[in-house]
């Protein structure tokens, strides 16, 4: 390690760089982006990993710790939809919310508060009854309900949940336990199992054998295999077989999920602090697990029509003539778009809330004129609130107690881009009313379509990368107090939920755009997301799809990725194949570094440009058909882009697929994902399928070689599907739709 970090230091020093070195992390960071952009990039990539690789934080070694398990079961009670199980050294208590839902929660005291979740939005009391039939034999006790059953071993009390037909869905290996404030629960996996899920993962769609940490993070550029980034979500789908099941670990803290990496045939999931408390799910459809999942956390609000369109975007644009420019550039070479978006450079000093009166004279004068020519301004706002007594927020936020602090009652301040900073207490409803009165002026009185939150794991710059606040600070946590240990994962999510608020208290016509890039189980109720900054290499772009699918599967489905790559800079064919594939993923934007060049859809010259507006023209066309896949999202959690095993559970083939995906119920698309290549193998299930612009007929299942010239990307559609299409438009809503067209695919 420390011989690499030595060449490493060497290499750098060849390639002229050393002063860099010795300058601030930032710096470095801007100069690598420099240099990549100038695509010298390999070397400095590699460096650039090894780097991120000497600050991963060691998680504690959770399969060692003594844990104290259940022991046998004593004695139980049943009362109403809940049974508790007294064991010899703990109490268990089981609530079946549904017929094929089960909550499950450990206490060693053997007492249940009603539990408190920022991720569950559905109250137990608005559950319906569920009927369960309870039977007691020597070795065990078994609970049936309509769609499941719970077998209940009792020496030691250890839970299998079970398919009607008696079909072993779920098994505890050594079940739950906990040590001092650390809780876990394992569980047995069959050879054939696939796990899917668990939020933001830089890794492929099946995350068996792979460990992850539950803790927001900035990674501050990532690859593959980097973990964990922004966004944690504590739920995972299993498939074992055809049967589908979902565990949700309702549990904020630091935690670690284990699926199969230290052990092949065991999973388990360990929190550093709070209750074990999790919701078994059982489909057997992963659909229904899913529908089931996004009706306790939560489903998507139904977005403004507008934020499906195009988004341009870079770190930065000012001044406000370069703004306007980018719009009459898209506009002049009719590529559609319809909102631009704001970086943290048109702040006064990178204070939120303030615009710099010099490069952004007039905001509210600015954010019309775009609207004129049919463009929503979405702004970008950091959690930190520069600590400054002449900056009339940073006044506010002391005034009225809305920062956070340290045991002893000392206000917390950690460097991010305006310098020392506070940050607010997202988890205190009165500083959330503070803040979406400070966003209420951003939608109302500007004028913004849309508000982007960054930097909300929180992210705080130290001296060995990016960190965060500290454990011990405090938070409010809805009047309950807690350390910031526990509040990590939810703060992110707490401030867009502020954000979101702003809006609702002014009840604009309109419906808001928020985005986030921090998250955690159920934020998707109050914004969209993106996967934050990731590179511009080609495996990035096929990390890409199974990002996007694992964290549809977790709820998250409104989501896209940085079009063309954050870090680094894509070529002309590269910049085509990420259009070509974000058109077709939920949310598309196209954004890039700081001083990375230009990376508009143009800037390739010939043929990009034009195969750039194509492939965003087809995405204008679709509108109508990905909106319909947006209310089903909205009315029953589906996924918008979905793995193929959503719809063909059935076909192993389909299980670990993550090169191409289904957008919706009709389209199956596969991206073309390599430098070079003019055509690409593609899966299709059984049934009957269409290439979408030459109609060509396919019976699958079958492999078939698609072709995909630059100008391409492979579509099929679904024999038996109709799929609406409208007229391209420069931004919707620019022209009345006078006719849908309705593609019949027959069958
Ligand atoms: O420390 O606002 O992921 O999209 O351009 C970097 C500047 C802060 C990180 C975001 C990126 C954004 C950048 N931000």
């Amino acid at each position: 390690m420390l011989k690499s970090l030595r060449t490493s230091f060497a290499l750098v020093a060849a390639l002229g760089l050393r002063t860099l070195v010795q300058t601030s992390t930032y710096r470095w960071r801007n100069a690598f982006r420099l240099a990549q952009a100038h695509s010298k990039g390999r070397t400095l990539l590699a460096l650039w990993r090894l780097r991120r690789f000497t600050r991963t934080a060691r998680p504690p070694d959770w399969d060692t710790l003594p844990w104290t398990f259940v022991g046998d079961l004593v004695s139980y009670a049943q009362e109403g939809r809940h049974i508790t199980l007294r064991c010899e050294n703990a109490a268990i208590r089981l609530a079946f919310l549904a017929p094929d839902l089960v909550r499950v929660r450990l206490s060693p005291d053997g007492h249940f508060p009603p539990p408190f979740s920022y991720a569950v939005s559905k109250p137990d009391t608005a559950w319906p009854e569920v009927a369960c039939h309870l039977e007691d034999s020597d070795k065990a006790l078994r609970l049936t309900t309509a769609r499941l059953a719970l077998r209940i071993h009792k020496r030691p009390c250890r839970l299998t949940f079970l398919d009607p037909g008696g079909q072993e869905v779920q098994a505890d290996a050594e079940g739950m336990g906990w040590c001092e404030s650390a809780v876990i629960a394992s569980k047995l996996l069959t050879a054939e199992e696939h796990i899917y899920g668990l939020g933001e993962r830089a890794f492929g769609l099946d995350l068996r054998g792979h460990a992850f940490d539950m803790w927001n993070a900035d990674p501050q550029g990532y690859g593959p295999g980097q973990d964990p980034l922004y966004l944690n979500v504590p739920f995972y789908l299993g498939l074992r077989g055809s049967l589908g099941y979902g565990v949700f670990f309702d549990n904020s803290y630091r935690a670690h999920f284990d699926l199969g990496a230290s052990q092949q045939r065991r999973l388990s999931f360990a929190a550093a602090g709070g209750e074990m408390r999790y919701y078994f799910f059982y489909g057997p459809e992963l659909r229904t697990v899913l529908e089931r999942y996004t009706e306790l956390t939560g489903r998507i609000p139904l977005p403004p029509l507008w934020a499906l369109g195009y988004h341009q975007s870079r770190w930065s644009y000012y001044p406000e003539r370069r703004v306007l420019e980018v719009a009459r550039q898209l506009r002049t070479r009719n590529i559609p778009c319809d909102a631009i978006h704001l970086d943290i450079d048109y702040m006064n000093g990178f204070r939120c809330f303030t615009w710099n009166p010099k490069r952004f004279p007039d905001p509210r004068g600015l954010v019309g004129e775009l609207r004129g020519f049919g463009f929503k301004t979405v702004v970008i706002l950091d959690p930190a609130i520069k600590a400054d007594g002449r900056y009339a927020i940073s006044r506010q936020g002391r005034a009225e107690a809305a920062f956070c602090t340290y045991p002893n009652g000392r206000l917390y301040k950690g460097p991010v881009w305006p310098g020392d900073a506070h940050f607010p207490d997202f988890t205190s409803p009165r500083v959330r009313k503070w803040w979406a009165g400070l966003c209420r002026e951003l939608w109302a009185d500007v004028g913004v379509g849309g508000i982007w939150n960054d930097m909300n794991e929180p992210t705080v710059f130290g001296r060995r990368g990016s960190q965060t606040l500290p454990d011990p600070l405090l938070h409010d946590l809805e009047a309950r107090g807690a350390t910031h240990a526990e509040a990590h994962n939810v703060y992110g999510m707490q401030m867009v939920r502020a954000t979101r608020e702003g809006w609702e208290d002014w009840g604009g016509a309109e419906r808001p755009f928020v985005i986030t890039r921090a998250g955690y189980a159920g934020v998707q109720r109050y914004a969209a997301h993106w996967t934050g900054d990731n590179e511009s290499t080609w495996d990035h772009l096929r990390l890409t799809i199974p990002m996007l699918l694992n964290l549809g599967l977790s709820g998250i489905a409104f989501t896209g990725c940085d079009t063309g790559g954050f870090i680094g800079a894509p070529d002309g064919e590269m910049l085509v194949r990420w259009t070509q594939l974000s058109a077709l993923t939920p949310y598309f934007r196209n954004h890039t570094a700081l001083r990375t060049p230009p990376q508009e859809p143009w800037v390739h010259g010939e043929p990009y440009e034009s195969l750039n507006r194509a492939a965003i023209e087809l995405r204008y066309r679709l509108l109508p058909y990905i909106y319909t896949a947006f209310w089903q999202c909205v009315e029953r959690g589906l996924p918008i882009v979905r793995p193929l095993f959503i719809d063909f559970q059935d076909d192993p083939e389909t299980h670990p697929l993550d090169n191409q995906f289904l957008l919706g119920d009709s389209l199956l698309v596969a991206p073309v994902l390599r430098r070079g290549a003019s055509s690409r193998l593609v899966y299709l299930p059984a049934g009957t399928w269409f290439h979408f612009f030459s109609g060509i007929r396919y019976e699958g299942p079958a492999t078939i070689a698609a072709d995909a010239p630059l100008a391409e990307v492979p579509l099929y559609a679904r024999a038996g599907s109709v799929v609406p299409t409208w007229p391209p438009m420069q931004y919707v809503g620019q022209r009345p739709v006078g006719a849908l067209t309705l593609h019949i695919f027959p069958g």
